[in-house]
């Protein structure tokens, strides 16, 4: 054999060695999100007390240094180099890794690029590096990376409207998504039950409208019944946060809920809504109207204020203004309203929302801005093709937004609402049914029917966890936020950053469980291993219900009675002081735990807001022994019992009904 053509036979031996070690012998490095391409070779680079790192971008070597304290941070070049290089050829975010066993080289395209290759970086450590103040000597294996985002747009929605979270908080949440190079935190600051960004030409929005219950004219819902609640953040708080944010690669995107979900607001300026009567006796007299009236003009002076100020807290080029599940009903009741809609010859009042939204796109592009909406603005056909719509309500107005021409944030519940449960048997929402990060991750656009021009205007994808569960979990469930976002926005993180065809469940989850010990270390306590299972063994007594409220519905205390309805009924109207619930069974039941609730399961909606619960062992004479706690309350039963009664000891919740449901009975173990 020529000396030539032996060459590259020792190289082919060579690259297949190094392409057989990739698949058995060298261990996996359990990367999250899977790089686009990884060269694995043997050797190590080790790091030792006497390893020296050189960072020439201030910013991030701030960042690096609460997780390497150990390794000299030299003005000089150094064996370990982390870097911006704009002329590496890469696209935006993009990155090359290389470890050689005497030298470790980390080049960005961009500040982004760096940080994201600092980020695969610390995922070659020992899991350790994320207690932070790393400082034992360790081995990192040779490797060579060269990776960048498929999507230009990974994102996680926050909702801290119906539930508050200090700014230590978001920063810590902040901090987790940015070690999976997310890159968009859409922050829901406002809402019904709550606004939570001080405009300061307007201070009344969060002294009075960033508090809901006690005194406050925003009613308690959600959890926290029986106190006021709430919280804002400052707008130094906020610039905070936004600088928090950049150093980690991330743009926070605000968003301000319009024209619906404004009750918040409604009760601050009630100016604002449209001048119409409303029957309010079926919430014992709380007015809900929640919608801005689109006919007011002063309603845009208003909305110039806030967004000037918005636009000056957020650098991001993008502003949420909303846009989803309008109640119309109150434009069709409002003169004004009714007026425009005629006079624009409008045949659908999407399109007066669409007419109420492209005015504040208006607004927001005077200060640079540019919209972003939920799916429902575009119904009307008649919204500025200019905007982002985040497509949540299915996969269908996802498809719909993409063939119409709009860039589209792919966000349909069924995948990616991290409210909902993750298992059956969990807490969580389940409208759009169980989200496990297997469900997440299998979302795939071509497999629902996307087509090439379609596809190409997907800007990428984004996680949602709303709160309404939130605050009533909080008590007993301390991580919930956590909980329900991790591992699921691991699965977000990676569909939106690495190709479709590098994509594969069983992979994923083999690659999750290395990834487990890194969030373990991050102090996140995520979701793992199998899902709990009811304790005790449901039983259906024998029972009748019956309540002093009228029901909706005429079957609904026999379905009841008959243990039929796991979603329950409403009743036609809140609850008032001294309304009662009765539930009497045909044999004393005994050793059972009972859970009683009334609103959503899971959701404290739709409640009786304060009550007590009370026994009786003749059906006649009862004791009192539970308070309500969120509408709910769970008894132990240790003695023959005959009726069990819940008493209504508050009027109104906040809405128009109650949820009743029937009891769940368990077999004590
Ligand atoms: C629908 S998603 C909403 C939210 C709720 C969420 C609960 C969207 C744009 N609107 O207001 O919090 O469902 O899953």
């Amino acid at each position: 054999m020529k000396s030539s053509s032996l060459r590259v036979v020792l190289t082919a031996l060579l690259l297949c060695s190094a392409f057989v070690a990739e698949a058995t012998a060298v261990p996996s490095l359990d990367l999250v999100p899977l790089p686009r391409k990884v060269e694995q070779s043997e050797g190590e680079f080790r790091f030792t007390s006497a390893t020296t790192v050189y960072c020439p971008v201030p910013q991030l070597r701030a960042y690096l240094a609460d997780y390497l304290p150990t390794f000299a941070w030299r003005s000089v070049r150094s064996r370990v180099e982390v870097r911006i290089n704009p002329s590496l050829g890469l696209p935006k975010e993009g990155y090359r890794l290389s470890v050689q066993s005497d030298k470790v080289l980390v080049e960005g395209a961009d500040y982004a690029g760096a940080f994201y290759g600092a980020q695969t970086l610390l995922q070659l450590f020992p899991p350790q590096v994320y207690e932070g103040d790393f400082r034992s000597p360790c081995a990192l294996p040779c490797v060579e990376i060269t990776d960048w985002p498929e999507y230009p747009y990974r994102g996680q929605h926050l909702d801290v409207a119906r539930t508050f979270m200090s700014v230590e908080e978001v920063k810590e949440y902040i901090s987790h998504l940015a070690c999976h190079k997310i890159n968009r935190l859409h922050f829901h600051l406002t809402d019904d039950q709550g606004w939570r960004v001080e405009i300061a030409s307007h201070p009344e929005l969060t002294s009075v409208g960033a508090w809901r219950g006690g005194d406050s004219p925003i009613w308690a819902v959600y959890g926290s019944l029986d106190k006021k609640y709430g919280g804002y953040y400052t707008q130094d708080e906020l610039r905070e946060l936004v600088a928090w944010a950049a150093q980690r690669a991330i743009t926070i995107i605000p968003e301000v809920d319009l024209p619906g979900h404004s009750l918040a607001i409604g009760k601050v300026y009630p100016e604002v809504l449209c001048p119409v009567e409303r029957d309010n006796s079926r919430a014992a007299g709380y007015d809900r109207r929640n919608v801005w009236c689109v006919a007011r003009e002063e309603n845009y002076a208003l909305l110039d204020d806030i967004f000037r100020e918005l636009s000056d807290i957020f650098p991001s080029e993008w502003i949420h203004i909303g846009g989803d599940e309008v109640g119309m009903s109150q434009w069709k009741e409002c003169p004004h309203c009714s007026a425009l809609y005629k006079q624009n010859g409008y045949t659908d009042y999407a399109q007066l929302e669409a007419h109420f939204l492209n005015r504040v796109v208006e607004i927001v592009a005077r200060y640079g801005k540019r919209p972003v909406v939920w799916n429902e603005a575009i119904n009307g056909g008649n919204l500025t093709r200019e905007a982002l719509v985040c497509g949540w309500d299915g996969i269908k107005p996802c498809r719909k937004s993409t063939a119409e021409g709009y860039r589209t944030v792919i966000m349909p519940a069924q995948w990616f609402y991290f409210d909902m449960r993750q298992a059956p048997h969990e807490m969580g929402h389940n409208w759009a049914g169980v989200v496990s990060t297997e469900k997440c991750y299998s979302f795939n656009l071509d497999e629902q029917g996307f087509s090439p021009e379609q596809k190409a205007l997907v800007e990428g994808f984004e996680g949602a966890f709303w709160s309404e569960i939130h605050l009533s979990a909080r008590p007993h469930f301390e991580s919930y936020v956590e909980y329900m976002t991790f591992p699921r926005v691991c699965a977000v993180a990676e569909i939106g950053w690495t190709p479709q065809q590098l994509r594969k469940w069983s992979e994923f989850e083999a690659r999750l469980k290395g990834h487990a010990g890194r969030m373990d270390a991050m102090g996140i306590d995520h979701r793992s291993g199998p899902a709990p299972k009811p304790a005790g063994k449901v039983i259906t007594p024998k029972m009748a219900m019956t309540t002093s409220m009228p029901m909706s519905k005429e079957e609904a205390l026999g379905k009841l009675s008959a243990y039929a309805n796991d979603w329950g009924y409403t009743t036609k109207r809140t609850c008032h002081e001294g309304d009662w619930v009765l539930w009497e069974f045909a044999q004393p039941i005994d050793n059972v735990g009972v859970e009683l609730t009334t609103g959503y399961r899971h959701v404290p909606r739709g409640v009786v807001s304060a009550g007590v619960i009370e026994v009786s062992t003749n059906g006649k004479d009862f004791r009192r022994v539970a308070d309500l706690n969120n509408g709910s309350a769970t008894i132990r039963i240790n003695r023959p019992t005959k009726a069990i009664r819940l008493r209504c000891t508050a009027t109104g919740n906040g809405d128009t009904f109650v949820l009743l449901q029937y009891p769940v009975i368990r077999k004590n173990n």
